[in-house]
This record gives C-alpha cells, sequence and structure tokens, in this order.
C-alpha cells in the first residue's frame, strides 16, 4: 500500500518573530493557540498525495527560483465569525512579493498535475484555532491591531509534510527551498 502524505508548502520564520507571536497570545477563551513548532506562513496547501506524487512536488519546488524579499509582521485578524470564529491570525505584508511568490508555486504545481487552488490567498500566521465557542476575540483584534515587527528576509521556503494527532497537528519540514547544496551546479 502507498503511504499517503499530507503535504504544504510555508514559510519558517525567524525565532525572534515566533518569540513575538507567542507573547501575544493569550486571554481568549476557547483558543487552542499554536505552538512555537506550528508557526508558520503557508504558501500552498496540496493535501494527500502519494510518494511519487511528492517526488514530483520535490522536483517541482526545486526549480523554482526568485529574489529574496522583506516582510513584517502588521496586524491581526480572523477567519470565521467575531461571535463563531475559526482561527485568529497575525498578518504579514507587503503581500505583493508573497503572493508572487505563492503563485510561482501555484503554477508549478498544477504544471505537474495537481488540481488548482481555488481560494484567494491571504498570507497570514495562524496563531489559534477555535472549536467551539469564545469570547474575547474583540479584544485580542483590538489590542493587536497595531501589530508590527522588524522586517525579515525570506530567502527559502519549506516543504512540510502535516501529521494529524489528537493533541493538534505536528509540522515536520521535509526539505528547504532553493536547496542550499544546490545553489550552483557549475
Ligand atoms: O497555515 P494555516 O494555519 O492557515 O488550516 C491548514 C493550515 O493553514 C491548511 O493548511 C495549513 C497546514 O495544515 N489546510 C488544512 N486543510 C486544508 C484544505 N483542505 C487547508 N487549506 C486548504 N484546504
Amino acid at each position: 500500500v502507498d503511504a499517503m502524505l499530507r503535504l504544504f508548502v510555508a514559510l519558517q520564520l525567524p525565532p525572534e518573530v515566533r518569540a513575538r507571536l507567542i507573547g501575544l497570545m493569550g486571554g481568549v477563551n476557547g483558543a487552542r493557540w499554536q505552538t512555537d513548532d506550528q508557526l508558520h506562513l503557508t504558501l500552498r496547501f496540496i493535501g494527500e498525495v502519494d510518494e511519487a506524487r511528492a517526488e514530483d512536488i520535490d522536483s517541482a519546488l526545486r526549480a523554482i527560483a526568485f529574489a529574496p524579499f522583506q516582510v513584517s509582521l502588521q496586524g491581526a485578524g480572523l477567519f470565521g465569525d467575531i461571535r463563531k470564529p475559526r482561527m485568529l491570525w497575525a498578518g504579514v505584508s507587503p503581500e505583493a512579493p508573497l503572493a508572487h511568490l505563492a503563485q510561482k508555486i501555484e503554477t508549478a504545481m498544477v504544471r505537474i498535475g495537481l488540481p488548482a487552488e481555488q481560494r484567494k490567498f491571504t498570507p497570514h500566521v495562524t496563531l489559534a484555532r477555535f472549536k467551539g465557542p469564545s469570547g474575547r476575540v474583540d479584544r485580542f483584534l483590538a489590542a493587536n491591531d497595531q501589530l508590527w515587527s522588524a522586517p525579515w528576509t525570506v530567502e527559502r521556503f519549506t516543504l512540510f509534510r502535516s501529521h494529524l494527532a489528537h493533541s493538534g497537528a505536528i509540522y515536520e519540514p521535509l526539505a528547504t527551498y532553493p536547496d542550499e547544496d544546490h545553489d550552483d551546479e557549475s
């Protein structure tokens, strides 16, 4: 039986950015806060694929080149409804270079035969998920409306494998691109 892998492509975050985000967490009933290991910015959700397809994905990602760019944290937001939130997130800006990189990945994934992503790309770092009712989301959003960080440079992106567990998902980095060992193949 072919093992299936649940994959997504994301940016890893510098330690000081993760520390900053962890510092914001708390004070919201019902929030299941992400752990340090779980913090990332998704560029493309892929989903379940077999190992052969995962190899194709790796090859396609390996061929992507992009100019490094800077981003910073900016503001906080919510997916879902204020009374029934699904997720709290931190914003990242500017959006254009992130969207550009996400589009390169999207094009590469469609070229190897994955179904096109239908949803609009909204760069965000998930901070908390909700299962049941919550409170104080409005207060969290108001308190973090002005969230801002020093910029950091994005030079690489990562293919993650997601392991779904009762305690929450475990995100295992499988490979990072561009591959440092293949920067210069001459
Ligand atoms: O990076 P965030 O937290 O926004 O919610 C999942 C997580 O998003 C999302 O992919 C990221 C890594 O697991 N995800 C999970 N299932 C998904 C699906 N079916 C999905 N995104 C789109 N479609």
